[in-house]
C-alpha cells in the first residue's frame, strides 16, 4: 500500500494534571504535578495516518536518555515505524511543557541543542532513512524543523529538492511556533513552503508569517504546491487544488475550491489538532478521495485530538467515520 515517512523533533511533554479535570492549568509556579505525555508535529502525523490505515515512518534523532526512550517507544507502540531514529549519544531529547488558558496553550520549550536539532542534510546518506523516503509517496514536513538549526533547515531544503518518483508527494504545514524563531529568520519558511505540494497553514499564522491568511492571495504567493489548504480556526478549511476539480456548482474555475465547516466540540487542549488534521487530510489525499472528503477527514481527527489534553488521540470509530464522509451537508454541520 501507500506509505509515509515523517521527519522532525519529538519531545517528552509535561501535562500539568489540573488539565484533566479544567481547561486552565493556571501558573505555572502553582503547578506540582504533571503527567508525562510526548508531542511532535511531525510523529503526530505519523501516529495519525497509521491510525487511518496508513503505513508511517517517523525520522528522527533522540538523546541516549530516559526521554528518549520513552519517545520511541510511545510511537513505534502506535504502530509507527522507526526503524531509521538515531540516538544521538551526547545531546539530550527535548522537552516541552504544557501552559494552557481557556484552550489556548503556550509550549514552553526546553529543547535548544536537543538530539533532533542535530538532524541535516546527512540524513539523506544514512541507509535506512533513505531507503524509507525512497518507498514513501509522502513526506511530511513542518515549518517546526525549519526554526531549529541551521542544519535542520538545509535538511528541509534538500528533503523539497528531492525529485518526485511518479505520483508521491511533499506535503509541509506551517506550524508557525514564533518562540522558536529568536535570531532566526521567518523569511525561509515561504520558499519552503512553496517547494511542496500539499501545503497547510491556519489562516491566523499565515497573515502572521506570509502577510495574508486570503485563501486566493495566498494561491497568488505561493504557485509551487499543487493543493493549498487553509485552516480557519474553528470556522472552516478551504482546499484549492489544482488536479482535484471539485468545487460548488457554476464555480468550475481552473482550479478546484472546497470549504467545509469544523465539527463543534468543546475544546481542552488544542495543541496536536492541526498534525490530526494533517493526518486526515493526507490520509484522504493518498486514498484519492475527493476534496471535500478529505477536509472532512481532516475536521473528524482534529475533533478528537481537541477534547483530550494530549497531542495525540485514537480516531473515530471506522463506522462513524466513514458515515460522517459522505453524509449531506445539513448532517456534517
Ligand atoms: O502541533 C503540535 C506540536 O506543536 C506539539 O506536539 C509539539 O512538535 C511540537 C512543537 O514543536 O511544538
Amino acid at each position: 500500500g501507500l506509505s509515509a515517512v515523517c521527519v522532525g523533533e519529538s519531545m517528552a511533554v509535561l501535562v500539568p494534571a489540573a488539565l484533566r479535570s479544567t481547561k486552565n492549568t493556571g501558573p505555572m509556579e502553582d503547578v506540582a504535578t504533571f503527567h508525562r505525555g510526548m508531542g511532535g508535529a511531525e510523529s503526530n502525523v505519523a501516529r495519525g495516518l497509521v491510525s487511518l490505515g496508513v503505513p508511517a515512518a517517523w525520522v528522527s534523532r533522540v538523546g541516549d536518555d530516559a526521554f528518549g526512550r520513552y519517545v520511541l517507544a510511545s510511537v513505534a507502540a502506535a504502530g509507527v515505524d522507526t526503524s531509521a531514529v538515531a540516538v544521538d549519544p551526547v545531546r539530550p531529547t527535548g522537552l516541552y511543557v504544557k501552559e494552557t488558558t481557556g484552550g489556548v496553550t503556550i509550549p514552553r520549550y526546553y529543547r535548544s541543542g536537543s538530539a533532533a536539532s542535530a538532524l541535516g542534510p546527512g540524513l539523506l546518506d544514512d541507509p535506512a532513512a533513505a531507503r524509507l523516503l525512497e518507498a514513501a509517496d509522502l513526506v511530511h514536513l513542518s515549518g517546526i524543523t525549519a526554526a531549529l538549526s541551521d542544519d535542520c533547515l538545509a535538511l528541509l531544503d534538500a528533503l523539497l529538492a528531492r525529485p518526485r518518483r511518479g505520483r508521491s508527494v511533499v506535503s509541509f504545514d506551517l506550524n508557525w511556533r514564533p518562540s522558536l524563531w529568536h535570531g532566526r529568520d521567518p523569511g525561509h519558511l515561504r520558499r519552503l513552503l512553496d517547494a511542496a505540494d500539499v501545503v497547510l497553514v491556519g489562516s491566523d499564522e499565515a497573515a502572521e508569517v506570509l502577510g495574508t491568511g486570503d485563501p486566493a492571495e495566498l494561491r497568488e504567493l505561493l504557485p509551487g504546491p499543487d493543493t493549498i489548504v487553509v485552516k480557519d480556526g474553528a470556522r472552516a478549511a478551504i482546499a484549492l487544488c489544482r488536479t482535484t476539480h471539485e468545487g460548488p456548482e457554476g464555480a468550475d474555475g481552473p482550479e478546484g475550491m472546497v470549504s467545509e465547516p469544523a465539527l463543534a466540540v468543546e475544546v481542552v487542549e488544542p495543541m496536536g489538532a492541526g498534525d490530526a488534521f494533517a493526518a486526515g487530510f493526507l490520509a484522504g489525499t493518498l486514498r484519492g478521495l475527493g476534496l471535500r472528503e478529505r477536509l472532512r477527514l481532516g475536521h473528524l481527527m482534529a475533533a478528537g485530538t481537541l477534547v483530550v489534553p494530549d497531542d495525540h488521540a485514537p480516531p473515530p470509530p471506522p463506522g462513524l467515520r466513514e458515515r460522517l464522509l459522505t453524509c449531506s451537508a445539513e448532517q456534517w454541520a
